[in-house]
């Protein structure tokens, strides 16, 4: 049976590490199972984040085994090599692709029962590898898709527009990577059509803000890794953003990675969509009447991600 409390991640690197540190003080679950191809590694984050549990929620911390993530709730995979400077998230396809098929069989073996929240990248593709490999239903795997990117963008108007994170809406869509876009059709400020807020605060060429808007989102990552090697602060945060929403079963709207079976004109990959997520995963994946520049972009999206999965041996 399920324990609704309980969380499993696998990869105690930078990523899943912070997580779990952040996912600790939000105080979302009971237990937590960290598990590490260097159980050492794994056994130290474990140890050194209970020792903050004094000082933040009663729970129980621990480096584990397979076995143990059977009742998980929820199995955050974040387990595969980064990206390396110069190296683009698709380049680390082949070797996160076999990492991924090795770890999904554990969890096929130990017979889980949870939801996959996939994180390492290429997150689109390596959520397809786990539907694939676990045979899981759809609904059951996520990935963290364009979570991340969609804080970026909203971090970055709010700056630029001088605003509050949490009133604006917008969403990156597509890939998480070199291929994503805005949905700029469907952003605003409260209500307000963004290019209408835009003029409210003086900016007039909404063509170059959005494109250097656009190219700044994209492209954080790699400014992040050039400066200090990775990136795992603001993923972690977005884990804990996704794993809220289905423990408290909050039907949420998040740009998450999702296979689809037809929405946006793709069949047989995941793609990084609006969809509503709640305790038993994928509720429904929203299909935005995209502009047609939009739907364009997303068809680079979807033609980048074909040509990676048609040469996985899955
Ligand atoms: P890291 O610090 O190298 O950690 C990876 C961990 O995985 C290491 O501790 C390894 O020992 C472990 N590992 C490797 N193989 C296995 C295995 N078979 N079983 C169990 N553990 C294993 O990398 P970092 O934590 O920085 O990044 C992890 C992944 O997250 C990478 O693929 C990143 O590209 C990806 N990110 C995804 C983001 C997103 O938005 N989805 C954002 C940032 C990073």
């Amino acid at each position: 049976m399920i324990n609704e409390r309980k969380v499993a991640i696998i990869g105690a690197g930078f990523v899943g590490s912070s997580s779990a540190f952040a996912l600790m003080q939000k105080g979302l679950f009971n237990e937590l199972v960290l598990i590490d191809s260097n159980k050492a590694k794994a056994e130290g984050e474990a140890m050194d984040i209970a020792h903050g549990l004094a000082y933040s929620n009663a729970m129980k911390i621990y480096a584990g085994e397979y076995e143990d993530i059977r009742d998980a709730k929820v199995i955050i995979i974040t387990a595969g090599a980064n990206q390396k400077p110069g190296e683009t998230r698709l380049d680390l396809i082949k070797k996160n692709s076999k990492i991924m098929t090795s770890i999904i069989k554990e969890i096929v073996r130990v017979k889980a029962e949870g939801l996959l929240l996939i994180v390492a990248n290429p997150v689109d593709v390596l959520t397809h590898v786990a539907l694939k490999v676990s045979g899981f239903k759809k609904e059951r795997v996520i990935g963290s898709g364009t979570v991340l990117d969609t804080a970026r963008l909203k971090y970055l108007l709010s700056e630029k527009l001088k605003v509050d994170t949490r009133n604006i809406h917008a969403v990156i869509m597509g890939e998480h990577g070199d291929s994503e876009f805005v949905a700029w059709s469907f952003s605003n400020v409260s209500g307000m059509p963004m290019e209408k807020f835009c003029h409210l605060r003086g900016f007039d060429d909404m063509d170059s803000l959005k494109e250097e808007i656009h190219i700044e989102v994209r492209d954080s990552a790699y400014h992040i890794i050039e400066r200090k090697g990775a990136t795992y602060y603001g993923i972690a945060l977005s884990v804990v953003r996704i794993c809220e929403c289905i423990v408290k079963n909050q039907h949420s709207m998040l740009p998450i990675s999702t296979e689809l079976e037809g929405e946006y004109n793709a069949f047989g990959l995941a793609l990084s969509v609006p969809a509503i997520l709640g305790s038993d995963g994928v509720e429904a994946v929203l299909e935005l009447p995209l502009s047609n520049s939009e739907l364009k972009e997303l068809e680079d999206s979807r033609n980048t991600l074909c040509n990676i999965i048609k040469d996985l041996e899955l």
